[in-house]
């Protein structure tokens, strides 16, 4: 499907997404040690060793970045605070320079008629807080809030929308089940504490943006549609597990304020004491919930210990990640969200897009594959607003290649090329593709 604004309906939003760590340059303006850095400097953990100190070096070219943005012709940048440039000890004092850059970029993006969309944490945990043991200290949740109030004390009264925490799954299943992710864990009772004490802290910083007089605050949850390896019992059981843990436990603590019990299974036992007196604060009323998809999992049942699954390969065309193509599951996600979750709210799609192994051949990066990748999911999109669901927007991820967490700079998820090298941008044919259809004239 091709596709201009008039096929969406009137108010509906295009956006591009980043991240503060994965494209800022960390090793600039006074920013403190993350546990990615740690992370990253420890051999085996970051391909190549390579950590987020220079990036795309976005902290210096703010001004080139928000004019190609304006440029591709988006209505809504979503970019993320680091927390460690704001307060470079996690706690206390924070950085006047990270508050003077976050200024900036709000300013920047409002000159060019841009809206800003920012999210707190995407990752860049303060590495003294890591040492006080992270997610899985319950005192994260007031570092959290003191936090949200520095940064949004400054930046809040000109954001657009705001949400707390980018892919809470990621922030506790990935890093401390999997250990894919810094701090690196695998470790059961991390993982319970990590992902309960990031839902807590969700719903402390809505509470203190409210407080501070902000409106349009959401969540953004990734989800990964969990498709059983065949027809056997033991393989639907094992995706029930999966979608549980994965999709179930963050949107069924913020908006029904309980977790599902095939999560409860496993986790419970480690979960801290009292953990259901905090749902009054992880519910908090949100005004718009954020889904970030990028794919499926083929999931089988496996013995040994819970949650006894494993992924398995699955057919369909993949992207440069090995992540299949599956546009059809975010179209159910848009109608599960909206029957199961949050029936009332609006829904956006806060990340979708792929990485493709793009080459700058004679000045040009030719992408078809992205803008194909694209069409379909938008395609899903459509659907859904035709079958009756809110959905207000679309982000694509990424604006630029940039920083792709334990797999380096070698995963390309960018509407612009970036060679790490020189740090120069070009545009990618999928950039012009879409520049083209958003002009308003479409
Ligand atoms: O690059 C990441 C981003 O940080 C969070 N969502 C998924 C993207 C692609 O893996």
């Amino acid at each position: 499907m091709s596709w201009t604004r008039s096929d969406f309906p009137e108010g509906f939003l295009f956006g591009a997404a980043t991240s503060a760590y994965q494209i800022e340059g960390h090793g600039q303006g006074g920013a403190g040690l993350t546990h990615w850095d740690s992370f990253a400097a420890t051999p085996g953990n970051v391909v190549r060793a390579e950590d987020g100190a220079t990036a795309c070096d976005h902290y210096n070219r703010l001004d080139e970045d928000l004019d190609l943005l304006k440029n591709l012709g988006v209505d809504v940048y979503r970019f993320s605070t680091s927390w460690a440039r704001v307060m470079p000890e996690g706690r206390g004092r924070p950085n006047p320079e990270g508050l003077d850059f976050y200024d900036r970029l709000v300013d920047g993006l409002l000159e060019r008629g841009i809206k800003p969309a920012a999210t707190l944490y995407h990752w860049e945990l303060p590495q003294p807080l890591a040492d006080l043991g992270g997610w899985r200290n319950s005192d994260m949740p007031n570092w959290f809030a003191d936090f949200t109030k520095t940064v949004m004390g400054r930046i809040g009264d000109r954001v657009w929308s705001a949400a707390p925490i980018n892919e809470p799954w990621c922030v506790g299943w990935l890093s401390h089940f999997m250990g894919h992710h810094a701090p690196g864990l695998r470790d059961i009772r991390a993982t319970a504490r990590a992902m309960h004490h990031v839902l807590v802290s969700h719903g402390r910083a809505i509470e203190v943006m409210r407080g501070l007089g902000m409106t349009n605050l959401g969540g953004v949850f990734n989800l990964e549609w969990a498709h059983p390896a065949d027809d056997s019992a033991a393989a639907v059981d094992a995706a029930a597990r999966y979608d549980a843990i994965y999709n179930q436990f963050f949107l069924g603590g913020v908006f029904l304020g309980q977790y599902p019990d095939l999560a409860l299974e496993g986790l419970e036992p480690h979960l801290p004491r009292r953990w259901q007196d905090d749902f009054p604060t992880i519910t908090q009323p949100l005004d718009w919930v954020g889904l970030n998809y990028y794919t499926r999992k083929v999931i089988a049942s496996q013995a040994g210990p819970w949650p006894s699954y494993e992924e398995i390969d699955g057919p369909l065309p993949k992207t440069q990640m090995g992540w299949e193509i599956h546009p059809e599951a975010l179209y159910e996600f848009i109608m599960r969200t909206a029957r199961e979750f949050a029936p009332n709210l609006p829904i956006y799609i806060t990340e979708n897009g792929m990485a493709n192994a793009d080459q700058l051949i004679d000045g040009v990066v030719n992408d078809p594959e992205r803008l194909a990748y694209i069409d379909a999911h938008l395609a899903q999109c459509k659907r859904a607003i035709s079958d009756g669901a809110d959905l207000r927007g679309y982000f694509l991820w990424s604006l630029m290649d940039n920083y792709e967490w334990a797999l380096g700079y070698e995963k390309r998820f960018g509407l612009i090329h970036v060679d790490f090298e020189t740090l120069q941008r070009c545009p990618k044919a999928s950039y012009h593709a879409l520049s083209k259809r958003l002009s308003k004239s479409g």
